[in-house]
């Protein structure tokens, strides 16, 4: 079923890491990346409130293969917060990877909230980093703002943007997925244990008229 999406004043549209390097060509390259760039430049039009996050990391970062010899993007290590997998390179501080995908149309976006950027931890939600507990300050901002639902869309359904989604509820927003503006990276059918993780945690799921 549609949804006719009408948003009111406190309610925020989250754009998660339309990025170049998780878009086609891109060195974390997301099956289909570029199609939610057009959906989410037409929903964008309905929110009076816009925040864009940006994946932003040191080139050394811990989370990068490269970074680790003998070892390959996807592999997973061991950290003090718990399992991590391996990335290629992506999203490094002032790359023409790390800018936002070119055809986006948000320059009313009120924010540009950057993660990633601590070379130790690997950063997927919008509100803390991997370890779980280093928040990014995006909870604060959102609150004395006076938002109180958000509406996620992006860059991968299965990562940035369930963690961001699933840290939205603990943050007591409620939350909106607008399904045919994400797309994940689907290993082994995680693309679908997201949809059900954010069913599970009180995250509504939309398609949009
Ligand atoms: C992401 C994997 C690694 C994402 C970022 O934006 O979903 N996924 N870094």
């Amino acid at each position: 079923m549609k949804t006719v999406l009408c948003p009111d004043a406190h309610d925020l549209l989250l754009v998660i890491d339309v990025q170049n390097d998780f878009c086609a060509g891109g060195a974390l390259a997301i099956p289909s990346a570029d199609a939610v760039v057009a959906p989410i430049n037409r929903l964008a039009q309905c929110f009076a409130h816009i925040v864009l996050t940006q994946d932003w990391r040191p080139a050394d970062h811990w989370n990068f293969a490269d970074n680790h010899p003998g070892r390959r993007p996807f592999d997973t290590i061991h950290l003090a917060y718990g399992a991590q997998a391996l990335w290629p390179s992506h999203c490094v501080q002032g790359s023409r990877g790390a800018d936002f995908h070119p055809g986006l149309r948000l320059s009313r976006a009120e924010l540009i909230l950057r993660k990633g950027y601590r070379s130790g931890i690997d950063s997927y939600s919008a509100f803390y980093e991997n370890d779980r507990s280093t928040p990014t300050g995006l909870s604060g901002y959102l609150k004395e703002r006076g938002i109180r639902r958000l509406f996620l869309a992006g860059l991968a359904t299965d990562y940035c943007v369930l963690y961001s989604a699933l840290d939205a509820r603990r943050e007591r927003f409620q939350a909106v997925l607008l399904e045919e503006a994400c797309r994940g990276l689907d290993i082994e059918g995680s693309v679908a244990k997201a949809l059900q993780a954010m069913r599970g945690a009180g995250i509504d799921i939309w398609q949009t008229a």
